[in-house]
């Protein structure tokens, strides 16, 4: 008896320990609790006025943190530092944290724009019934580039290898976006676990760096506006971005195929403000919230109620917006497992590290 008393109580105590150590660490650090909310997004994904309208609202303190990859958001959750009360994973992201046990269930009962969602975008296999999940942003990995300064169209991966192109190329820097697209172009699956067609997608990328001019974060925006290079690797939303600064440039979603991301909003398990969690989601739910947002950040909406608030020019291309014909041929990110990730990121970087 004295031992399951003991075996009960160490887990107990252990848990209670680390969110009082989580608490202390916010507060030493000048937030968390009843009134602040810390929200943690990927870099320029917001309209941060709306930030400012969601503290005069609610009365919220919002503080706000932002992160480049899923790898590096995942890492910085899993540590347990910060107590974020709302963060923005993307599809494998999600299925890695609720596998891990980091999330909280959304309450429905406290959502009352969550019908705005068309229903496309709901119960994904990474979250199945959107138990843990909203969804936020979506769209695709594909090619911008300016035909002003390319000899013919890119409608492939292969171009990118095969059209005269050297140090003209960028790259996002992201592990599944680059191993995918060398993957792709192979004719293999973004998702593969077979090591020899990763080893071979390895091999072919090293082969494009005469091609690479640079692998960057959200600088490959205003360096391709600028005409700094000929053509980039780029997530659909940032090309929008790009093209609404430059009209010259286009953007290709590659005949081989490529990957079909979805970026959802998440209640960590370690948050301190559910209640507040819950009601930054909902506003950014709201119709005209949603299509103001999606105006300022360029990414594609998967608020069906924000489109009518949104140039028709824009939600009816499909580039930005791909019909279900053209979306249930790409790919969504699977979870992989924590060895395959692994695996991925080796390959990865030595493939980065044989640059010119
Ligand atoms: N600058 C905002 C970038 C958001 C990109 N999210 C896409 C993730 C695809 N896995």
């Amino acid at each position: 008896m004295k031992k399951l008393v003991i075996m009960l109580a160490v887990p107990l105590i252990v848990s209670f320990g680390l969110l009082l150590w989580i608490q202390q660490l916010n507060a030493a650090q000048g937030f968390g609790g009843d009134n602040t909310l810390v929200v943690y997004n990927w870099g320029d994904y917001i309209d941060e006025d709306l930030i400012g309208e969601f503290e005069e609202q609610s009365g919220l303190k919002v503080v706000y943190q932002t992160f480049d990859s899923n790898e590096a958001m995942l890492t910085k959750i899993e540590q347990g530092g910060t107590a974020f009360d709302v963060a923005v994973p993307s599809d494998y992201a999600i299925s890695k944290m609720r596998e891990e046990n980091l999330l909280l269930p959304i309450d429905y009962d406290k959502l009352e724009n969550f019908d705005n969602i068309d229903p496309r975008f709901l119960d994904k296999s990474f979250d199945p019934g959107n138990k843990y999940s909203v969804p936020y942003f979506w769209g695709t990995v594909g090619i911008v580039y300016n035909p002003e300064l390319v000899d013919g169209e890119i409608t492939s991966w292969n171009d990118l290898w095969e059209m005269p192109l050297e140090n003209d190329i960028l790259l996002a820097d992201g592990t599944r976006e680059v191993m995918g697209f060398g993957l792709n172009s192979l004719g293999y699956s973004l998702n593969t676990t077979n090591k020899d067609e990763l080893i071979e997608a390895e091999e072919k990328l090293t082969t494009l760096w005469p091609n690479i001019k640079a692998i960057v974060g959200d600088e490959i925006k205003m360096l391709m506006a600028n005409r700094e290079a000929a053509a980039a690797v780029v997530w659909s939303g940032d090309a929008s971005e790009i093209m609404y600064e430059n009209e010259e440039l286009t953007y290709v979603i590659p005949v081989e195929g490529t990957n079909l991301w979805f970026d959802n909003l998440v209640i960590p398990s370690t948050a301190q403000n559910v209640d507040g969690a819950h009601q930054f989601i909902d506003f950014m739910l709201d119709a005209e919230i949603a299509a103001r947002n999606t105006d300022y950040v360029g990414y594609s909406t998967p608020n069906e109620a924000a489109l009518e608030f949104l140039d028709e020019e824009v939600t009816s291309d499909e580039r930005f917006y791909p019909s279900r014909e053209v979306t249930q041929n790409l790919e969504v990110y699977e979870n992989l497992g924590k060895r395959m990730n692994a695996y991925y990121n080796e390959l990865y970087l030595r493939f980065k590290m044989q640059s010119k």
